[in-house]
């Protein structure tokens, strides 16, 4: 049983102008593709090719840095393109609006913790809104890390994540993450990322 690339849900251009068709369709099918088609050659043959990919995170620290880095980028790129959507924006709402003003006083301030947290990233990395045993956690990590890793600092469930590797955005905003980070509230899927916080 090997790992597949998923389908996106939307055409590469659904998501213009916030974020390019040229950059989701390199970002899909040469990006995540290597991602996915390196963790499986990492595993095959291994114990770990029948296990699932939040199975192998869970104690990725035992495991290769080639497994880290390429089964973080598999299940990461999957998240990022099914909680975007061409019809997404707007605010959270019901027991996820209820949660975000409970942890963090309001969706305004949800949006400046995860912006700075996106925006401050050096390098390479993933912001990420995570549900946690006390409640909603804004946090990064580097590369293709993310909070379902047995070695990372914030643990949990994420439920929002974003790319700011360049490759996610350099073609149209170039040097300007924070345009880019501006630009991903118009796509976010509140009904998807909901789905997330209820499981
Ligand atoms: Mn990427």
């Amino acid at each position: 049983m090997a790992f597949e690339l998923p389908k996106l849900d939307y055409a590469y251009t659904a998501l213009e102008p916030h974020i390019d068709a040229r950059t989701m369709e390199i970002h899909h099918t040469k990006h995540h593709a290597a991602y996915t088609s390196n963790l499986n050659v990492a595993v095959s043959g291994t114990k770990l090719e029948n296990e699932s990919i939040e199975q192998i995170l869970a104690k990725i620290g035992s495991l290769s840095l080639t497994i880290r880095n390429n089964g973080g980028g598999y299940y990461n790129h999957d998240l990022f393109w099914k909680i975007m959507s061409p019809n997404g924006g707007g605010a959270p709402k019901g027991d996820l609006a209820n949660a975000i003003n409970k942890d963090f006083g309001s969706f305004e301030n949800l949006k400046k913790e995860f912006s700075n947290a996106a925006a401050t990233r050096f390098g390479s990395g993933w912001a990420w809104l995570l549900k946690t045993d006390t409640g909603l956690k804004v946090t990064s990590t580097p590369n293709q890390d993310n909070p379902l890793m047995d070695i990372t600092e914030v643990k949990g469930a994420p439920i929002l994540g974003l790319d700011v590797w360049e490759h996610a955005y350099y073609l149209l905003y170039q040097n300007r993450r924070p345009d880019y980070i501006t630009a991903f509230w118009n796509v976010i899927d509140w009904e998807k990322v909901t789905e997330r916080f209820k499981k």
